[in-house]
């Protein structure tokens, strides 16, 4: 291991990867010791799919771990889950992400996924709620994510830190994505700034890029997840139809609700995951 030297400055002073290990370390210190095995972050409208996915063993509410401050968004939980799947193996299950669009910098929005590799995950899944372009997804339909477009700008690399992205989504685990629920469909995720939703051209011009789901997390947390090794499988529910898709207007209240209507299904899709992964 190198010196690691920063494009950017980190202005708060503090290694964004020592932080991580400190939050880990406070994690596993809760678990007795023990390391976690997979990692989940549920997004908007997919807290209630992590009800009955293993006995919890610990939950901690994430502001008492180093690095993570209190979510801003209703219907995001801001705590870590650690339960003991029917498989035996330790998840940790992250409500509550941080967002680019609090400005907080691309490594406060990669801090969790950073904490998972550094617990000691070696897979991760990335769930978020989005915007779709596929008139043919109604809202409550889960799409993996086969690839992304990242249109923040950002990135929480530091450095010449050349990292692959060729299958960074990962094609074996969305191959056993399918087996637990064959009926899903793939697409490409772009992420957009936000906090605002897309205007009908820009959603116009992420179709005309190769989307299919626009939304305001993942990929910047793939990237990182890439970074660290992780073997990565995303699943976005849609609970909208993206701006102009339909002429509907779009609400908080619907992607809150789409999350209520689709529960049953994607906690099916996460319990069955969790039985391999
Ligand atoms: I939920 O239509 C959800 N999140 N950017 N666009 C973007 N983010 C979203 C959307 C959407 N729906």
């Amino acid at each position: 291991m190198g010196v690691r030297h920063y494009a950017r400055p980190v202005t708060d002073a503090i290694d964004p990867y020592a932080l991580a290990n400190e939050a880990a370390a406070v994690l596993t210190d809760r678990l007795g010791g023990d390391r976690i095995d997979v990692a989940l972050v549920l997004g908007s409208g997919w807290s209630g799919a992590a009800e009955g996915l293993g006995e919890t063993v610990v939950e901690i509410p994430l502001p008492e771990l180093p690095g993570f401050s209190e979510p801003v968004v209703e219907g995001h939980g801001g705590v870590v889950r650690v339960v003991r799947t029917a498989a035996g193996r330790l998840a940790a299950l992250f409500t509550g992400r941080t967002h680019f669009y609090e400005g907080k910098g691309p490594d406060a929005v990669v801090h969790g996924v950073r904490t998972a590799a550094a617990a000691g995950a070696k897979r991760l899944v990335l769930t978020n709620g989005c915007g779709g372009l596929n008139p043919a997804w109604a809202p409550g339909t889960p799409v993996l994510i086969r690839d992304h477009i990242n249109l923040t700008g950002a990135t929480p690399l530091h450095g010449a830190t050349f990292i692959d992205l060729t299958d960074a989504w990962s094609p074996a685990l969305r191959e056993v994505a399918r087996g637990v629920d064959p009926t899903l469909d793939e697409g490409v995720y772009v992420q957009f700034h936000g906090p605002e939703y897309e205007t009908p051209a820009e959603v116009r011009m992420a179709g005309i890029l190769g989307g299919d789901l626009v939304g305001m997390s993942t990929a910047l947390e793939a990237i990182a997840a890439r970074e660290a090794g992780l073997e990565l499988l995303g699943i976005s529910l849609v609970t909208n139809a993206a701006a102009g898709v339909t002429g509907e207007t779009l609400n908080h209240d619907e992607v809150l609700e789409a999350g209520r209507d689709a529960g049953a299904r994607l906690r099916t899709l996460l319990a069955g995951l969790l039985e391999v992964l």
